[in-house]
């Protein structure tokens, strides 16, 4: 749970193949942060339920639960929407900014104010680029867009999903005053799902059958805080799967909340046709098959990235046939 006590730093992989086709490269860091308590407190609140525990928040966006943990402050870049950080360029600029949700209980929704923009990644993997207004970001979810810019002082809110808070910084290509703090329209304007997200071919999986397919079902409750996978809670027997094969998991929700499902030494496409993905949001009664080649022998772990539904036991292992 080192998360929410501010273990992270953004590291960027520069892809000499990239063309680029940018004049700035920014990375906004998202995240939730405790103040006055400790995540190992927090965990104890959350196991027992005491007022400090659940918060019943819910999202529409997110299909039902939107988080346990009530936050002091939600930020960007380590600031407060009080004292923004503030990103500066000139008008009409190409900028690439890199998403990343640090946060250990909160999906943030982003959104420029007065620009639509343009996914071209996601968790590092290019996708054929489509233009949004707002973005959800899962806890562990990277994304890159790329934006030409206005003449004036722009809001990027991040809004903490079903938690009525926003975190804020400043896009700045002339003088003048900061927006008033209102919400900006684009944040309830279309927001983009996996669904029209395509792996651009050289980041998608050859097609070829699947050998094996280890179905996970999502399972627990906020009440009893017992989240874990099919029903068990950090079951370290192996999910077989052996060198070569074309593996399957598909994640099926049975919560009612969303659960931000990492697998640790793969990237897998989501779907079928999706987005190439190490991180992937499931919705409340949704199914999700995440496919990849075993290419990585070892036993790795796949848990939530919501760090308290991992701490409680949201985990499983992936185990190589000796
Ligand atoms: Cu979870």
């Amino acid at each position: 749970m080192q998360l929410d006590r501010g273990l992270y730093a953004p590291l960027i992989v520069e892809d000499p193949a990239e063309s680029g086709g940018y004049d700035q490269d920014w990375t906004v860091v998202l995240d939730d942060w405790l103040d006055g308590t400790t995540p190992d407190d927090v965990f104890v609140s959350l196991r027992v339920g005491t007022s400090m525990g659940p918060m019943n928040t819910t999202s529409a966006v997110l299909g039902g639960d939107a988080g346990d943990v009530r936050y002091a402050y939600y930020l960007i870049n380590g600031r407060l929407p009080t004292a923004p950080a503030a990103f500066t360029a000139q008008p009409r600029q190409r900028v690439r900014i890199r998403f990343i949700n640090a946060g250990g209980d909160t999906a943030f929704r982003v959104a420029l104010g007065g620009h639509r923009m343009s996914i071209t990644h996601t968790d590092g993997f290019p996708v054929t680029p489509i233009d949004t207004d707002a973005l959800l970001i899962g806890m562990g979810e990277r994304y890159d867009v790329v934006v030409t810019l206005g003449d004036g002082v722009f809001p990027l809110v991040a809004l903490a999903e079903g938690k009525d808070a926003t975190a804020l910084a400043l896009v700045r290509t002339s003088a003048g005053q900061p927006p008033p703090q209102a919400r900006p329209k684009e944040l309830d304007g279309a927001v983009i799902g996996y669904d029209t997200l395509h792996a651009i071919p050289t980041a998608a999986l050859p097609g070829r059958p699947v050998d094996v397919e280890h179905r996970l079902d999502l399972t627990g409750n906020m009440m009893s805080y017992d989240w874990g996978i099919n029903g068990r809670q950090l079951d370290l027997s192996p999910n077989v799967i052996r060198q070569g094969q074309r593996v399957r998991v598909s994640f099926t929700n049975t919560t009612t909340m969303y659960h931000p499902m990492h697998i640790h030494g793969h990237t897998f496409q989501i779907n079928g046709n999706g987005p190439r993905k190490d991180t992937v949001i499931v919705l409340p009664r949704q199914k999700v098959s995440c496919d990849f080649d075993a290419d990585n022998p070892g036993q790795w772990i796949l848990h939530c990235h919501n760090i308290y539904h991992a701490e409680a036991g949201m985990a499983a292992v992936l185990g190589y046939e000796q």
